[in-house]
């Protein structure tokens, strides 16, 4: 096979760039910023880049891509035309995010559970005043979309004593999971979690999901929790939803706009966590990206099936 050249839209350290080389031998590697590609993508062959990325004005002059690999989970924003009709292949780096993104959902439950949400605004006004706390133990747990992700929450859910249940397309036997319910029985999911965990992939059929009816199916002692995308929730659902004591609370990661705009009354919710979309943060993030990456480039030189193929009609 001719040298590949390989650009990839991020910065990357040297150990990265070392094994790159390493699985493609004679490649020629190229990092750029979004602004500057368009002067590197004429003769690439692969492109490293983010679900986010619009990457519409690039793609007129890429005559020879054959490959395009997101580093992140997310690709809505791949599912453009120009590659959807395209002959190129789509991978994602889904299967690195199960251990930071775990972590995160446990947090949030214990910043609720633990009154850490209000704790934290009390110390700022150096307010010493107790709460009424709740443990997590034998509590249930309602993971929306079982994937990597959802196992490795279930995991730790588990370890920590509580009902894990989850609905997902596929009914496979699940180490860490007490119940599974198929897509469709999502409302007898919502009935008895106490806390709702979504982690779908954003697709024509996830889009707007949970919207009034969903969250009035759900205990109104529950939390909502939403580390997948923002537009997977009617966001004007689930405030009314939080307004009208529907459901106890919720945490989330993403937003339909991000950032989230000053003007939402999400901001001023107490009952409301907010993190700007970095559940998947880690100091090993673009370590495991790259060796999955690397991965695929040894297939794809090998001419081998890739892992995390994208199905460009499903969106995941
Ligand atoms: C991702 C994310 O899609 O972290 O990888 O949101």
């Amino acid at each position: 096979m001719p040298a590949l050249k390989i650009l990839v839209i991020n910065q990357l350290a040297e150990r990265h760039l070392t094994a790159i080389a390493n699985a493609a031998p004679g490649s020629h590697i190229v990092t750029a910023e979004l602004a500057d590609a368009q002067q590197h993508v004429g003769d690439a062959d692969i492109l490293v880049g983010w679900g986010h990325m619009k990457l519409q004005p690039l793609l007129q002059q890429a005559a020879r891509l054959r490959w395009i690999h997101a580093l992140s989970a997310g690709v809505e924003n791949l599912l453009i035309p120009e590659i959807v009709t395209a002959p190129i292949l789509l991978t994602n780096s889904r299967g690195i995010h199960g251990i930071p993104m775990s972590e995160h959902v446990l947090a949030m439950i214990l910043a609720f559970t633990r009154g850490l949400t209000v704790f934290a605004r009390q110390q700022q006004r150096k307010e010493w005043k107790r709460a009424s706390l709740e443990e997590i133990h034998e509590k249930t747990i309602g993971i929306v979309g079982l994937g990597s992700i959802g196992r490795e929450i279930a995991k730790r859910a588990k370890a920590l004593g509580m009902e894990v249940i989850a609905t997902k397309r596929e009914q496979t036997a699940e180490l860490f999971v007490d119940k599974l319910y198929a897509p469709d029985q999502l409302n007898q999911l919502l009935e008895v979690a106490d806390f709702v965990v979504v982690t779908l992939p954003l697709t024509q059929e996830t889009k707007g999901l949970f919207n009034l009816a969903l969250f009035k199916n759900m205990k109104p002692t529950a939390y909502f929790i939403n580390v997948a995308r923002g537009a997977i929730v009617n966001e004007a659902d689930l405030i009314s939803a939080l307004q009208q004591g529907l459901i106890r609370g919720a945490a989330l990661d993403v937003f339909d706009h991000e950032p989230l705009p000053d003007t939402s009354p999400l901001w001023e919710m107490p009952n409301v966590l907010i993190t700007p979309h970095i559940a998947a943060i880690s100091p090993h993030y673009l370590d495991r990206a790259i060796k999955l990456f690397c991965e695929n480039l040894i297939r794809f030189s090998e001419q081998k099936e890739l892992l995390n193929i994208i199905d460009k009609q499903k969106g995941y």
